[in-house]
C-alpha cells in the first residue's frame, strides 16, 4: 500500500459510494492522507458528508466547477484547513446533457457543447491553477484526472463527452509542462466502463461490459477499486518521475483493433 502519511489531498467528484473519486479517496485514507472533499448540489451533500466522516475528512464543501467563485473559495478553504499547503488533487468530474449521450454527435447544440467542455475539461485547468500556489508551498504535488478512450476514438453515443475528454487529455499535457518546473505532476487515468452513478443511467452499459469481457486481453471488466489502486500509484512517491501520461485501467481493451 502507498504511504500518504501527512499528505494533504483535495478530492472533487464524490457523489456516492460507487464514485471513482470515492475509491481513490479510500486508498488515500488507507495510506494515512488528510482529506478534503467537494460535492456538487445539496442533493448529495449528506451522502458526501457521511462518506467523508468515515475517513475523518477535515473539510466538506460545495463546488460547482462552472463557478470561478466556488473554485476560489474551495481552494482558500483547503488552504486554511491544510496550513496553506496541498500535496494531492483528485479531479473526477464530468457532465454532458443526457440527450447528448444518446443521439447523434452531429446534432449537439452550441450551448451544450460548451457545457460539457466547461464542466469536464476546463474545470481541470481552473483547479490546477488554484492548486498551484498551495502545491508550490508544499514543494510539489500530484494531480490526477479521469479520462476515457472515447476521447481518442469514436465510441458510439459518447459523443460530446469524447470531445471533452480529448480536450482534457491535451490539457493534462500542457498543465504538466507549465507546472513541472514546480515539481507538480499531472496525469490521467483512462478507465474502462465502471458501473457508477454516471454510467448506470447510460443505455447499453451492460452491452459495453459484455464487449470488454469478450475482447479485452484480461477478459474482465473494471471496478472503481481497480481505478483507485492505479490512482494511488500515480499520486504516490512511487510515480515521482511520471507526468503528462495516461495510465489505462481497462483490462487492456485500448490495445485491441477488433
Ligand atoms: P460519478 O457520477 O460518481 O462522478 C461524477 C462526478 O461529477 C459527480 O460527483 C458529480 O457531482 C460531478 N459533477 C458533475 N457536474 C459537476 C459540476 N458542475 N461541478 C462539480 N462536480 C460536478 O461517476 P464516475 O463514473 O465516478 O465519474 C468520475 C469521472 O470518471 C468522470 O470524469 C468520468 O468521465 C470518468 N470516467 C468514468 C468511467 C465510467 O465508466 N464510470 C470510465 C472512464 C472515466
Ligand atoms: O465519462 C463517462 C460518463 C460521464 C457522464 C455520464 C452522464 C450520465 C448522466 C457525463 N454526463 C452524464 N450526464 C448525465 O445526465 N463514462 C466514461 C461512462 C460512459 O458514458 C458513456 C459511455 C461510457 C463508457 C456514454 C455513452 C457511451 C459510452
Amino acid at each position: 500500500m502507498a504511504d500518504f502519511s501527512g499528505k494533504r489531498a483535495l478530492v472533487l467528484g464524490v457523489a456516492n459510494k460507487r464514485s471513482i473519486a470515492w475509491a481513490i479517496a479510500q486508498q488515500l485514507a488507507a495510506g494515512g492522507a488528510r482529506l478534503a472533499f467537494t460535492y456538487q448540489g445539496e442533493r448529495i451533500e449528506e451522502t458526501v458528508r457521511e462518506l467523508a466522516g468515515s475517513v475523518s475528512g477535515e473539510l466538506v464543501t460545495e463546488c460547482d466547477v462552472r463557478s470561478d467563485d466556488d473554485i476560489a473559495r474551495v481552494f482558500a478553504e483547503a488552504g486554511e484547513t491544510f496550513g496553506g499547503e496541498l500535496d494531492i488533487l483528485v479531479h473526477s468530474v464530468a457532465f454532458a446533457a443526457a440527450e447528448d449521450l444518446e443521439g447523434r454527435f452531429t446534432d449537439t447544440p452550441r450551448e451544450r457543447f460548451w457545457l460539457a467542455l466547461d464542466i469536464s475539461a476546463y474545470s481541470l485547468v481552473a483547479c490546477a491553477r488554484a492548486a498551484e500556489p498551495l502545491m508550490e508551498k508544499a514543494g510539489g504535488g500530484s494531480i490526477v484526472t479521469m479520462t476515457y478512450l472515447g476521447g481518442e476514438r469514436a465510441v458510439p453515443h459518447y459523443n460530446v463527452m469524447g470531445v471533452a475528454k480529448a480536450t482534457l487529455d491535451s490539457s493534462v499535457k500542457y498543465l504538466a509542462w507549465d507546472l513541472g518546473r514546480k515539481n507538480i505532476r499531472v496525469n490521467a487515468i483512462s478507465a474502462g466502463p465502471v458501473r457508477t452513478l454516471a454510467a448506470r443511467s447510460i443505455a447499453g452499459f451492460t452491452t459495453m461490459e459484455d464487449i470488454v469481457e469478450e475482447r479485452a486481453p484480461l477478459r474482465r471488466h473494471v471496478s472503481a477499486d481497480d481505478v483507485g489502486a492505479a490512482a494511488a500509484y500515480l499520486l504516490s512517491d512511487a510515480a515521482r518521475n511520471v507526468t503528462a501520461t495516461t495510465l489505462y485501467v481497462d483490462s487492456g481493451y485500448h490495445a485491441m483493433g477488433m
